[in-house]
């Protein structure tokens, strides 16, 4: 299987390598940052926007779901949240004349990057079957239309519903309400694709899919261990708090294939020591894993407290905890040269990491998609919570889990219902709500949703948001499975892929972002977001928005309510355009439905911050199926790497935003000009026969035998980079098409993007075009 690249897309030819850098942030961060500000928005809306992020009365970033302080800067943002600002409130725009000018052929030849930097989406537009151009639609029609395909199935299965992390809480509970009033669980969500294994191990062990910490539990932790996890480009405000923990004493240890920069040194540049002393340098000690050589580690951690005796919380253990003894057997059978295999960590520095968590006191582990993209994720990460229960770290100030999520609000659009496997003491609380019976079949998550495409039983696709095509598996098969489907609806803020790879008709409606003012039934509506700890806080933006009559998620799915329930439905009765009208209303249903909510509304007004409740962080208590924290025996998984063959993990640039690219440099690891790069050990390259800079198709192995299938992603430079040998790295989205749609993790159902089998195949052994 292969697929031709956008004709946009080819760069490998211009690109240039530097040194990679060991220092992340600075000076010439913010500069990089106004600078794209400025390209996108001009002076005074740059100014106007930037010192309102994450401010009391401003808006939350979109960037990412990192807490804020309670004392906030006057310019709280990082590099990377100035530029997710930016590209929302960008001057530039997309509107009918331009769909008028570019044909639906012309925009599937050019890449995520190009199409994001046209600008805001204005108008309501729909492509006709058939037709070569989008056209303008109002929004009653288009709203009807949809309606009307939505009650022309079948069956309500045949509609799926996907959701990005962005959407604010009001939508998002509004949202969930619609496609359960219409009939189905299909909840698929970026989610899916990002920190499912996080929630499918800490559910299941300590009886919540979320963190235990605070921002002050960082603050004043003795050990952080971040595993898996590129803090200085994703979650720049992190290293702030890392700072923090370090001046106050705290040891950070680093878990990664690569040297991220910003681990390694950071210079704060909203302190002037940051400035002007150089910065700090965080991990104490690096660990350069091979990837998917975690669960070996934090094995290997858990057998050395184990041998060790005195380091054990055993009060905890007795009091709050099942499995110990069975845990212990199986540590103490855990061989030191398969844990060094895994790893590829010597077994001193695996022992003296060892040595490190049994001094400390109170030890927190961040993580994010190194951790949860491979097929063992969720035995990883149980075995993460093993360690920390072994000295009661959890629910213990200064310790305990930190996944850090990614989207901004995508936590909290789980906490509103947008999930495919809902719990039953949910779904009772929105049928009394409501009047109504949801449904109890579980629905599809991201992969089934695309399998059920690609097999013709699914009919209506829509987006809340997202870039669905660009952002999952196997783009090959994604895009035939669009084009399987009757209409494709998709809900933005911006151009992208899924406005160009289509269902037979698609709709698209665009909406106001976190940045626009959003008045509604005659006043200004605010929106409330979660971030990665639980802490719930009001946005409200003040840009004018690009268009007139352009309408919020709220607005949108309110009045889709309308249309899609008939009056003798089994379906929740409310006035929804009295929720459209004030979104406070929709507070209010929240308070009610959903716990730890509580006078939502009057405190969302008042700019207080709600804490929602977390058992085992609050009291230790753990709504597991038997009420304790439970230890897990999880055999040793990690990947076998073919002869001849690379363990391919993709990843992000430090200039794009999951599918939104900026730009086409990775500053910190001295990557400029393009993106089809892949990183290569320098011993690798010369073994396998290839050379610094050579441009190779990648291919990845996927099946045995028969079964054996392969995928091609052409054209990628080769870059030496210090990557564990036999580990390689690309960015996505342009690998995901080699990522196979069968290649998931257990349990979660994770696809394994951090871990794909690849060879590297000089071009001219291909087949030129
Ligand atoms: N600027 C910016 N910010 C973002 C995003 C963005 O695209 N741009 N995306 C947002 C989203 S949705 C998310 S989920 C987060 C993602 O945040 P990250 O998870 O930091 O993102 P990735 O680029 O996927 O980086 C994965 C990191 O894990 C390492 N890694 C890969 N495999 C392994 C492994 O097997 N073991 C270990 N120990 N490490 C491994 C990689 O080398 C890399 O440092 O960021 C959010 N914030
Ligand atoms: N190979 C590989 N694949 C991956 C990953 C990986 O590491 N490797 N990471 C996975 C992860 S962690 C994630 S989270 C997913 C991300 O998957 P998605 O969330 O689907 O993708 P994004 O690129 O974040 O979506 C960007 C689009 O969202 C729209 N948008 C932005 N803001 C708003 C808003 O406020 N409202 C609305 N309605 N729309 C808005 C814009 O149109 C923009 O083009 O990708 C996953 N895919
Ligand atoms: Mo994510």
């Amino acid at each position: 299987m292969a697929t031709k690249p956008p004709t946009s897309d080819i760069d490998e030819a211009d690109v240039r390598v530097t040194r990679p850098k060991k220092v992340a942030v600075g000076v010439p961060a913010v500069l990089h940052a106004l600078k794209i500000a400025h390209d996108q928005m001009g002076v005074g809306r740059s100014i106007q926007t930037l010192l309102q992020v994450n401010q009391k009365d401003g808006f939350d970033c979109p960037g990412c779901a990192w807490p804020e302080e309670d004392k906030r800067h006057i310019a709280e943002f990082c590099e990377n949240g100035a530029k997710a600002v930016a590209e929302e409130a960008t001057l530039r725009q997309v509107s009918p004349e331009f769909f008028a000018a570019h044909s639906i052929d012309e925009l599937r030849g050019h890449d995520d990057w190009w199409l994001g930097q046209q600008g805001r989406l204005t108008h309501p537009m729909i492509l006709d079957e058939g037709a070569t151009h989008y056209r303008e639609i109002s929004w009653d029609d288009a709203l009807r239309e949809i309606a009307e395909s939505l009650r022309g199935l079948d069956d309500p299965n045949e509609a799926i519903f996907y959701t990005s992390g962005r959407t604010s809480n009001e939508a998002a509970f509004l949202y969930q309400l619609l496609v359960r009033g219409f009939g189905t669980n299909n909840l698929p969500d970026c989610s899916n694709m990002c920190h499912e294994s996080s929630g499918s191990a800490l559910g299941e062990t300590i009886g919540i899919g979320k963190g235990t910490v605070t921002i002050d539990d960082i603050h004043n932790a003795e050990l952080i261990i971040v595993a898996g996890q590129n803090p200085g480009t994703n979650h720049p405000r992190m290293l702030s708090a890392l700072e923090k923990a370090k001046s106050r004493g705290a040891t950070i240890i680093a878990v990664n294939p690569l040297p991220e920069a910003g681990l390694i040194r950071f210079e704060n540049p909203q302190t002037p020591r940051g400035v002007i002393l150089g910065g700090t340098t965080l991990a104490d000690e690096f660990v350069q894993i091979r990837l998917g050589g975690d669960q070996a580690l934090f094995q290997a951690i858990g057998k050395h407290l184990l041998e060790s005796g005195d380091a054990l919380d055993s009060a905890f253990i007795a009091a709050y905890t099942s499995g110990f003894e069975e845990y212990r057997h199986a540590m103490a059978d855990a061989a030191w040269p398969e844990l060094v295999a895994a790893t590829g960590v010597p077994e001193s520095v695996l022992r003296r990491v060892g040595e490190l968590v049994r001094a400390s006191k109170a030890t927190i582990v961040c993580w994010a998609m190194g951790l949860t993209q491979h097929k063992h994720s969720v035995a990883t990460l149980r075995d993460v919570v093993n360690v920390l229960l072994l000295q009661g770290n959890i629910g213990r100030a200064g310790a305990g889990v930190c996944p850090v999520r990614g989207h901004s609000n995508v936590q909290g659009d789980r906490t509103m219902g947008i999930y495919e496997k809902p719990s039953e003491a949910f779904l009772s609380a929105l049928d009394t709500e409501f009047g109504f019976s949801a449904p109890r079949a579980h629905g599809f998550d991201t992969v089934e949703a695309i399998r059920a495409m690609r097999d013709g039983k699914a009919q209506v696709f829509i987006g809340m948001g997202g870039n669905f095509v660009s952002a999952t598996p196997d783009t090959a098969v994604v895009e035939a499975a669009m084009g399987r489907v009757g209409l494709s609806v998709q809900i933005s803020t911006k151009l992208n892929r899924s406005h160009v790879v289509t269902g037979r008709r698609a709709i698209i409606l665009p909406t106001l972002g976190r940045t626009d003012r959003d008045r509604r039934g005659g006043r200004e509506q605010r929106v409330s977001v979660e971030d990665s700890m639980g802490a719930v806080h009001a946005s409200r933006g003040r840009l004018v928005p690009p268009s007139e009559g352009m309408l919020s998620e709220v607005a949108i799915v309110a009045r889709l309510c309308g249309l899609v329930f008939g009056p003798d439905d089994n379906a929740p009765q409310a006035d929804w355009a009295a929720l459209e009208g004030d979104y406070g209303l929709i507070r209010g249903h929240i308070a009610r439905v959903i716990p730890g909510f509580d006078d939502f509304d009057r405190r969302i007004d008042k700019g207080a911050t709600l804490h929602l409740p977390n058992g085992p962080r609050d009291e230790r208590r753990f709504a597991t199926i038997d009420g304790t924290a439970r230890f897990t025996v999880n055999p040793l998984e990690y990947p076998r790497i073919p002869r001849g063959r690379l363990l391919l993990q993709t990843l992000r640039s430090h200039d794009q935003y999951n599918t939104t690219i900026y730009g086409k440099d990775d500053r910190y690891r001295g990557i400029h000009g393009g993106r089809r790069v892949v990183l290569v050990n320098a011993k690798d390259i010369q073994v396998l026969g290839f050379a610094d800079g050579e441009i190779v198709d990648l291919v990845s192995e996927w099946g045995i035998g028969a079964a054996r299938e392969e995928r091609r992603a052409e054209a990628f430079r080769i870059v030496a980079y210090p990557t564990p040998q036999g580990n390689a790295a690309a960015y996505y989205p342009e690998t995901n098409v080699l990522v196979p749609l069968d290649s998931v993790a257990d349990v979660s159902g994770t696809p394994t993007s951090k871990s794909v089998i690849v060879r590297l195949e000089r071009r001219s052994e291909t087949a030129q075009p």
